[in-house]
């Protein structure tokens, strides 16, 4: 059993809020009154519109995906993924081991050398074609199976997540056969056999946003899901069989961090991609370094979501707490950070608590539901220690007053006011529902500010002035910046970070870069 889930069966807690099992602020909270929106015990509150599991078979057990095949770890072995939301185990999943990783890698290198590496590109597009339409004819399955083992509501992995993971299949089968024009001047060449390591935010679509442009480009892959959240990757394993991709083509591997490592570094592993925190990422680079992979690195992010006194105050805070509370705000991406222009400070923070009153946090099965679970309890621990430093380094923490499920791991959204610079939740990632205010003059304590972090993957920007924007944007030290709107996603875009968020990009031409070698 990972250490960081409860064990099944564990006793019902009735309290209200679950926050209380962690450490989090209590006394210094200033909880507002009772919601009047849509929530809680409001007679306009909606009714339950939960998505039926029925769609849905999860085995007890779950193998490897290696060489087109189920198979056994080779330690006999396994973990459990359980649902945040219940506290209930799902299934017990594969502890895959540097000998497993090396079979798949074997698998892997074979393919690529007598098949995949053979086909006509136009073929390859085929199969990613065929991968992209049956993730659209399953993604009910898919969304829902997301849903429950990773805590996010019903409603994004159904509108984001699955239809953007299709996307991207389909998007980069469009370039498999015009891999020229992604390289022009120069012939392009696959790497071989890459190794993917990503994490449990967004299970499926970092699946996507790895293994979809490195099969375009002509590569093979043995890919390791995130401990916690298998559950789609071996779903898409079995989308691999229906698509009949040759065997080999893709391998997915569960198991442990020591396992991610002994793929990323067998030598046989010609390029390497992760997205998780900088301290693995950092990890990753060390224990590659001198053997001449290929590296990307899509780590952490402190995105400041800048507010300017011209903007349009309600867009601005719909866009705002859709860039903290999205995904529970465990989101790399995540407007963590509200910069907001002091003239407007007190108006702009009155409607946002106002919004984040109609908020619905609960069972992420609920189509409702606008807040689900956390997706594991060490993610709550973190959390709440965070939350806890805020409230004992002077900062004013505002949550809404909401019922929370008795059992599962769920957090307030909150809102921290009179945040320092120097302030840990300033500084840290939180990954959760927990957004920083720090307020600004001028435009360019607006810009020094929103750069003053060892972080630099996604900023926004809210001003009715284009000529601002595009000062304020070129000014900005992040791979992506929104101007009135926030985590805008498409595959067709790059994204990527500077500084400790990593480097290269995913996504668009850009993204097939990283999969080629070119002479
Ligand atoms: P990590 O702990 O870094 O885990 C990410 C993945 O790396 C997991 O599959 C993990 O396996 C594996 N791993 C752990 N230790 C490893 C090691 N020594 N060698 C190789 N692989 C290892 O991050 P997380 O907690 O899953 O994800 C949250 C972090 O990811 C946040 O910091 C977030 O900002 C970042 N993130 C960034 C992005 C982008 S696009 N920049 C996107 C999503 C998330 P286990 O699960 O088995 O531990």
């Amino acid at each position: 059993m990972p250490s960081d889930q409860s064990p099944k069966g564990a006793a019902p807690r009735r309290t209200t809020a679950r926050a209380d099992s962690v450490t989090t602020p209590t006394a210094a909270a200033t909880v507002a009154p009772a919601s009047s929106g849509l929530a809680g015990n409001s007679p306009w509150a909606y009714a339950p519109a939960p998505e039926s599991r029925e769609i849905v078979t999860i085995r007890q057990r779950y193998g490897l995906f290696i060489d087109g095949k189920e198979r056994a770890p080779s330690g006999g072995e396994v973990t459990v993924t359980y649902n945040p939301a219940t506290e209930e185990p799902l299934a017990e999943i594969a502890k895959g081991t540097p000998a497993d990783a090396d079979r798949a890698i074997e698998a892997a290198d074979r393919a690529y050398r007598k098949v995949w590496s053979k086909l006509h590109p136009r073929e390859r597009a085929k199969y990613l074609y065929r991968i992209s339409r049956i993730l659209q004819e399953r993604s009910r399955e898919f969304a829902v199976t997301e849903t429950m083992d990773s805590g996010k509501p019903i409603r994004e992995s159904r509108d984001v997540d699955v239809p953007l993971a299709a996307a991207h299949f389909w998007y980069y089968a469009g370039w498999a056969d015009k891999l020229e024009y992604a390289v022009p001047g120069r012939r392009p060449e696959a790497h071989g056999v890459v190794g993917q390591v990503i994490p449990w935010n967004f299970p499926l679509l970092m699946l996507a946003w790895k293994i979809a442009p490195a099969l375009a480009a002509g590569n093979t892959v043995v890919l390791k899901p995130a401990s916690t959240t298998p559950l789609t990757a071996l779903l898409f394993a079995d989308v691999c069989r229906q698509a009949e991709l040759p065997d080999g083509v893709v391998n997915i591997v569960t198991g442990p961090g020591s396992t991610g490592m002994s793929i990323v570094t067998d030598p046989r592993v010609a390029k390497v991609a992760f997205t998780g925190s900088t301290s693995v990422g950092v990890t990753i680079a060390k224990g590659i370094a001198g053997q001449g992979k290929g590296l990307t690195l899509e780590l952490g992010g402190k995105a400041a979501n800048i507010v300017f006194e011209d903007a349009a105050l309600d867009q601005a805070v719909e866009g705002v707490v859709n860039g903290i509370f999205f995904n529970q705000g465990e989101v790399c991406c995540a407007g963590s950070r509200l910069l907001v222009q002091e003239s407007i400070a007190e108006e702009f923070l009155a409607r946002l608590r106002d919004r984040m009153s109609m908020l619905r946090i609960g069972d992420p099965m609920d189509k409702n539901t606008d807040i689900g679970a956390i997706n594991s309890k060490s993610q709550m621990e973190t959390i709440g220690e965070l939350v806890a430093s805020g409230v004992a380094e002077g900062a004013q923490i505002w949550q809404p007053a909401c019922d929370l499920p008795a059992r599962g791991w769920f957090f307030r959204p909150t809102l921290f006011t009179n945040v320092a610079q120097s302030h840990r939740i300033a500084r840290e990632e939180i990954f959760g529902p927990v957004l920083a205010t720090i307020t600004f003059r001028t435009v360019a304590e607006a810009i020094e500010k929103a750069n003053n972090t060892a972080y630099g993957l996604s900023a926004g920007i809210w001003t009715e002035k284009g000529s601002r924007i595009l000062q304020v944007a070129s000014a900005l030290k992040a791979g992506v910046v929104w101007a009135n709107t926030f985590n805008r996603f498409d595959p067709t875009a790059p994204f990527g970070g500077y500084k400790e968020s990593g480097y290269g990009r995913e996504g668009g031409m850009q993204g097939l870069h990283a999969y080629l070698r070119s002479s």
